[in-house]
């Protein structure tokens, strides 16, 4: 019987990280995953995939570990000998990067090297060849130089959490080219799913109009609606990091969907998808601006639709109504159950 192939997944329970286990799983990988100690439950997105690991068969495995611990990091490595190391993991929330920046810069930033560290010596030693792929993101565009943006346009970052991915980026793409690493940067732009983290916005704005539907919420607050994002559908996403390292050289692409949509707009879809018109309910709170904006972004993905074939399948209405359908469905169970989802 031939060995499954093995990946390692920092980041395994986030949205990305939920849904590239499962595609590796239908692949038949064996998965390893990096959690983070928390003194609750942090695997939400992945308990309907959790094996039982006294299973003879069980092809996902948890491991306690920390971006921000080098060690532990080799260790694991060593342990799990993964073929494929795909770094996810990510104080991810741009907002909260100008509030934490110090870790955010450790996590982003510092991260990625440990990462592709702990990957150069074990392979100089083993002779093992791991590729690596490195969660870029196209915050690293912020302050656009070129519109659309693709792999050559200058970065201008405009957070503590896109400078981190922009030292991520080059570190990557150093290690490829000092090391001989196949080492891949995805320039992933917003990409969202029923499984987003419920403060990004519209995640936010899905969740308020379930409840707004529900008579559980009266007000949504929100920041600067006038900026614009490329978002497309995660499950998408995910599988072009998996074709990136499928290629036979390493090599750094765009995804995208080539539009881009206000908040403004995500607002409309959203409200009119219930029979609402959002400004009944939206209301401003400076809280949430930041104190530099990333105004306007959308991809050109031309590269990875002729180099590894990836082209989006949902379009930004369906993803919008997919999401807002979800939430309504989660709040109606949850009050089927009464389980305290309030
Ligand atoms: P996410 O939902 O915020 O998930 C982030 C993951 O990183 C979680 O599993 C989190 O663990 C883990 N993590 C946080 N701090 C860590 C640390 N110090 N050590 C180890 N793990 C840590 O993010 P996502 O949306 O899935 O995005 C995945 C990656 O792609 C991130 O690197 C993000 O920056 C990048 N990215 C995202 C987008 C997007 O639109 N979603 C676009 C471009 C790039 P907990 O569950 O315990 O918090
Ligand atoms: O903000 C505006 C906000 O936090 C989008 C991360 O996955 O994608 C994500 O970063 C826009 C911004 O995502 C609120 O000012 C208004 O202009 O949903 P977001 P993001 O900052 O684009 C990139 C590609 C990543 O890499 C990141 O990891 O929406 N906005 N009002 C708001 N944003 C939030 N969060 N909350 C509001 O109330």
């Amino acid at each position: 019987m031939t060995e499954k192939k093995r990946a390692l997944i920092t980041g395994i329970t986030g949205q990305d990280g939920s849904y590239l286990s499962e595609f590796l799983l239908d692949k038949d990988y064996e998965v390893h995953g990096i959690i983070r100690r928390s003194s609750s439950f942090n695997t939400s997105r992945i308990d309907h995939i959790y094996q039982d690991p006294h299973n003879p068969h069980v092809s996902l495995f948890l491991h306690y570990g920390d971006l921000t611990d080098g060690t532990t990091i080799r260790r694991i490595l060593e342990e799990v000998r993964p073929v494929e190391i795909y770094n996810l993991g990510a104080q991810s929330h741009v907002r909260v990067s100008f509030d934490s920046p110090e870790y955010t810069v450790d996590t982003v930033a510092m991260g990625a090297l440990r990462l592709l560290e702990a990957i150069r010596d074990y392979q100089y030693r083993t002779g093992i060849e791991v590729r690596f792929y490195q969660a870029g993101s196209s915050e690293m565009f912020g302050k656009v130089q070129e519109v659309p943006q693709k792999e050559t346009t200058p970065f201008y970052p405009r957070s503590p959490y896109s400078c981190a991915k922009v030292y991520a980026h080059w570190q990557t793409l150093n290690y490829r080219e000092s090391y001989n690493l196949f080492a891949c940067n995805g320039i992933l732009f917003n990409h969202e799913s029923p499984r987003r983290g419920e403060t990004f916005v519209t995640r936010k704005i899905t969740r308020a109009v379930a409840r707004i539907v529900a008579g559980k919420q009266k007000k949504l607050y929100l920041g600067n609606l006038d900026s614009k994002r490329d978002w497309g559908y995660a499950k998408d996403y995910v599988r072009a990091m998996w074709m990136m390292l499928q290629q036979e050289q390493p090599d750094d692409y765009v995804i995208a969907t080539n539009e881009t949509h206000s908040i403004k707009e995500f607002l409309e879809i959203a409200f009119t998808h219930v029979n609402l018109n959002w400004q009944d309910y939206v209301e401003f709170d400076p809280r949430y601006l930041r104190p530099a904006e990333v105004d306007l972004l959308i991809g050109d993905c031309t590269k990875a639709k002729e180099k590894l074939g990836w082209q989006p399948s949902v379009t930004f209405t369906e993803l919008v109504h997919l999401m807002v359908d979800s939430d309504i469905k989660a709040l109606e169970q949850s009050s089927m159950v009464g389980s305290g989802f309030d």
